[in-house]
């Protein structure tokens, strides 16, 4: 199949879901065409079949704000007509969704009928998407896709309650690569770290008030106080300052790096004990189970998707969002029984391999196929066929 995936090329979630599965699809022979602005950061590798097209536009004095969505579509109707696509995968709803309606109503009038799937993440839906600036257009452009995926149950049935669409959405989760992901021994990094044999808690994220991170210091200060403890922050983003600012006043600084944006997080995560994840929402949760593919078990908020991945009591614990003392004691209990981290470590393990990629890449190739059916038979499942 031809596949054009357009994506954001950050190192938030859905850049990296959308660029670690076109990076699968090639190795399984697909030519996978990659539509960005900017070359996706994990993108970081030759593969004869897989192409990037750069979408850039004018920076004419006139646009007070560039138009990226027209440069989009227009960027989308050159790559579909040109390279002969079978099927345009777009992630996340804004702009992106929009964009796929305008080019493939542009190529219908040059007798194309390209199909376009669009997978919800979850910001895109739960935060950015109800505000009253967007949804019209994310209603109408969901509504328009031919096939719609979301990453969790909760996403889906976040969906169905903020928008009153009837499509069928198709859950297909994130997913894991386990060759990439896994506890290696690292003990000369841990030995840096941690030099006194100090518990590690870790948190990734982009820093944004819906991590929550002050509840990841705060959790934290709570373990320092009754052992020897270190916290590693990895990533940045407009909440960091005031992390900075809360450890220096509880005075737990010295035991807290601020690692910055990192390529190798799954090197990181195989020297952690313990992950944090007490997100306000959260639709999936990809780092998370990035963090128990490295066996590493997780105290998170039960918000959104994450009871979908973390399974209370058997690889983590679930709180309330904003429980920081329920969240510090759970995490105290695994840390301070090493039979107990280790049944959790086991069982997170376990629980990764339940979303390995192997699993996951046929369900997406399997909604494509259906897709490409369903437009060229002109019929489309509704909600109550997928219910
Ligand atoms: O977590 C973020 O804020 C980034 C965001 C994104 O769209 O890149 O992540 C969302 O998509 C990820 C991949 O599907 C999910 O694992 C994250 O849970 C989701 N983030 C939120 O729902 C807050």
């Amino acid at each position: 199949m031809k596949i054009g995936i357009v994506c954001y090329p950050t190192y938030g979630g859905s850049g990296v879901v959308a660029t670690e599965l076109g990076k699968a699809l090639a190795m399984k022979g697909h030519h996978v065409h990659f539509i960005a602005y900017k070359q996706p950061a994990r993108l970081n590798q030759f593969m004869s079949n897989v192409y990037f097209h750069e979408v850039s536009f004018s920076n004419y004095p006139l646009f007070q704000f560039p138009p990226y969505e027209t440069a989009l579509a227009s960027k989308l109707v050159d790559v579909v007509k040109f390279q002969k696509l079978d099927l345009l995968h777009v992630h996340y709803a804004i702009p992106h969704a929009s964009a796929a309606f305008l080019a493939k109503q542009i190529l219908r009038e040059d007798g194309i009928e390209i199909p376009v799937v669009t997978t919800l993440h979850g910001t895109d839906i739960t935060l950015v998407g109800k505000d009253v600036t967007f949804k019209p257009v994310v209603t109408f452009s969901i509504t328009n896709s031919d096939g719609v995926t979301a990453v969790s149950d909760s996403l889906k049935k976040d969906t169905y309650q903020q928008f009153g669409i009837d499509n069928c959405i198709t859950v297909i989760p994130n997913f894991i690569d386990l060759n990439i992901f896994q506890r290696d021994n690292k003990d000369h990094f841990k030995q840096a770290i941690a030099p006194e044999g100090e518990k590690i808690i870790m948190h990734i994220s982009n820093f944004r008030k819906v991590k929550r991170i002050d509840d990841v210091v705060e959790v934290f200060h709570k373990i320092h106080q009754s052992m020897p403890a270190k916290l590693l922050l990895v990533g940045d983003g407009p909440e960091r300052k005031k992390a900075e600012q809360m450890c220096r006043e509880l005075e737990i600084y010295q035991d807290v790096r601020f690692l910055g944006k990192q390529d190798a997080v799954g090197e990181l995560l195989a020297v952690a004990d313990l992950f944090l994840m007490p997100s306000e929402s959260e639709s999936f949760g990809l780092a998370a189970l990035e963090a128990m593919a490295c066996e590493v078990p997780v105290i998170s908020s039960n918000a959104g998707g994450l009871p979908e991945i973390n399974i209370n009591g058997e690889t983590g614990y679930l709180s309330e969002v904003g429980d920081v003392e329920d969240m510090a004691k759970n995490a105290i209990n695994i840390l301070q029984n090493e039979d107990l981290l280790s049944s959790f470590r086991e069982n997170a393990l376990a629980q990764a391999n339940r979303f390995r990629i192997e699993e996951i890449l046929p369900q997406y190739e399997e909604m494509y196929q259906r897709t490409i059916d369903q437009v060229h038979s002109n019929t489309k499942m509704t909600r109550a066929d997928c219910e």
